[in-house]
């Protein structure tokens, strides 16, 4: 929700200035840039990275050869059980903690635009290594992406502890431009994560693209098999950080399905309402924690429903406009795992529906240290398109004081017209969006912009709301119809 996240109903004093900042720098009614290509069919979309990061095209060159690498060799790395100690162990002994290992093609240690060092893979993977000078958009870190290793069978990779890790692969390619000219598989501990990737299908030629996956490793050595199909398989870089002790299947961990009876009110274990009509964006509605506003539909579903009416708020501002605003703060938060909700978005100019999160820090760090995920953002003059964005601290001074990359998609259909599964897969280092079941978006630390700070390694908290008006949504008009709703079938938390 970008700037209003941010904003508190205390924050009286401070919000003439901030909505002149919002106001100046209202980045995504002009930034955002969303290549979405309808495809024929229910629910085909597809999504690019918003445009606006890219960075020049550059010269293209010939990848050289360099020297082969070794596999199989004793090393200081070893075999199972031999790896050296955790990069970051944890404090309390309990475990690795939040270790994590980087490592490229580059025969020599790389430093990323986040400040984070890659070392060179050769000791762990067959196959030859390359370089080239050709400009990777997408990325922030080209270094990565101009370093490959091509033609591996495997990766050896040792971990510190038994657990569940995350391994995100960076690619991009710099020697073909049509699809089906390279084509491979990609294995971890035996089973197959990625079948058939097509790098230039996926990214185009020349971009930064991903593969990330989950894998449960319990012989001390992370062993990824690259199986080719088309020419040879390529990987530039290779992340692997621990996500959790346990090497079970990703489960359900907490959800509401809303299934209270008519006119109940959201639960309030789960949920608190956030009132008051002082959020950021100068948005038009006051959020109000009555039935009118929010409700469980005795169907499963909570509505969030949006009034056009005179209503005094608690900070004695008429507006005219009401709505509601949930979060779990204070009662619910996580780190790391799948978070989603099926909702069925309003529609009608001047209506701003999101699912989104914070990190719990807010109210000490301040916004946008704390972070913010947008799981689920939607204007409700483009009802076929949602947008999925993080927000993070930039160092670009008050003007540009967060970072905002941002993915959408297009859906052939209005969204209004039936439910959706909005859904972010959330690891260490990276986001990935998805929209009923299909990734349309991958963010990660290497690829932000210079001077910007990963700040998504910590407790986050849910938020469900219905905004009205605002720089980036607009004003309602004669054709925005009242009352409106987002209806929310269910919120669910896996890991
Ligand atoms: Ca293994
Ligand atoms: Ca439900």
């Amino acid at each position: 929700m970008g700037l209003r996240g941010r904003l508190s109903t205390e924050a009286l004093a401070l919000r003439a200035g901030l909505r002149s900042v919002a106001h100046r720098y209202r980045r995504r009614a002009v930034l955002v840039v969303v290549i979405g290509l309808l495809v024929q069919g229910a629910s085909q979309t597809t999504g690019q990275r918003d445009t606006r990061r890219r960075q020049p095209a550059g010269v293209e060159t010939t990848m050289q050869e360099a020297g082969r690498g070794s596999i199989g060799q004793p090393s200081t790395w070893g075999g199972p059980g031999q790896g050296r100690a955790p990069a970051s162990p944890d404090p309390a002994g309990r475990g690795p903690g939040s270790w994590v290992t980087r490592i490229s093609a580059s025969p020599v240690a790389i430093v990323d635009a986040a400040g984070r060092q890659w070392s060179p893979d050769a000791e762990y993977a067959d196959g030859r290594s390359a370089v080239t000078d050709v400009h990777v958009e997408g990325t922030s870190s080209p270094a990565i992406y101009q370093h490959e290793r091509w033609g591996m069978s495997a990766y050896r990779i040792p971990v510190p502890a038994t657990g569940t890790y995350a391994v995100d692969l960076y690619l991009a390619e710099t020697t073909f431009s049509q699809p089906r000219q390279r084509v491979f598989d990609v294995s971890a501990e035996g089973g197959v994560k990625a079948s058939d990737v097509d790098i230039i299908k996926a990214a185009g030629r020349n971009r930064a693209y991903h593969v990330i996956f989950t894998v449960a490793v319990t012989d001390g050595r992370l062993d990824l098999g690259f199986i080719n199909k088309v020419y040879y398989a390529k990987v530039n870089g290779i992340e692997v950080a621990f996500v959790r002790s346990s090497t079970v299947a990703r489960k359900l961990v907490w959800a509401d399905e809303f299934n209270g009876s008519p006119n109940a009110r959201v639960d309030r274990r789960r949920w608190s309402h956030e009132i008051g009509g002082a959020w950021g964006e100068g948005e038009l509605q006051a959020y109000t924690n009555r039935v009118a506003n929010s409700y469980q539909d005795g169907r499963g579903h909570l509505v969030i429903a949006t009034q056009a009416e005179r209503y005094t708020g608690a900070d004695s501002i008429t507006r005219d406009y009401t709505s509601a605003r949930i979060s779990t703060k204070n009662k619910y938060s996580f780190q790391y795992g799948v978070f989603e909700a099926r909702l069925r978005t309003p529609v009608g100019k001047g209506l701003w529906p999101a699912f989104w999160a914070l990190g719990t820090d807010i109210d000490r760090s301040g916004w946008p240290k704390c972070g913010e995920i947008d799981v689920m953002e939607s204007l409700g003059h483009e009802p076929r398109k949602a947008s999925g964005t993080i927000h993070g601290p930039s160092s670009g001074g008050e003007a540009h004081p967060d970072y905002e990359p941002s993915y959408s998609i297009v859906n052939t259909s209005a969204l209004s017209q039936g439910f959706h599964t909005y859904g972010v897969r959330w690891l260490p280092g990276s986001i990935e969006f998805y929209f009923d079941g299909r990734r349309y978006g991958a963010i990660t630390a290497s690829d932000l912009p210079g001077g910007s700070r990963w700040v998504f390694d910590h407790q986050f908290y849910l938020v469900l709301n219905v905004a009205v008006g605002g720089q980036w949504a607009g004003s309602p008009d004669a054709t925005t119809r009242f009352p409106q709703a987002l209806h929310v079938d269910y919120v669910r938390v896996y890991q």
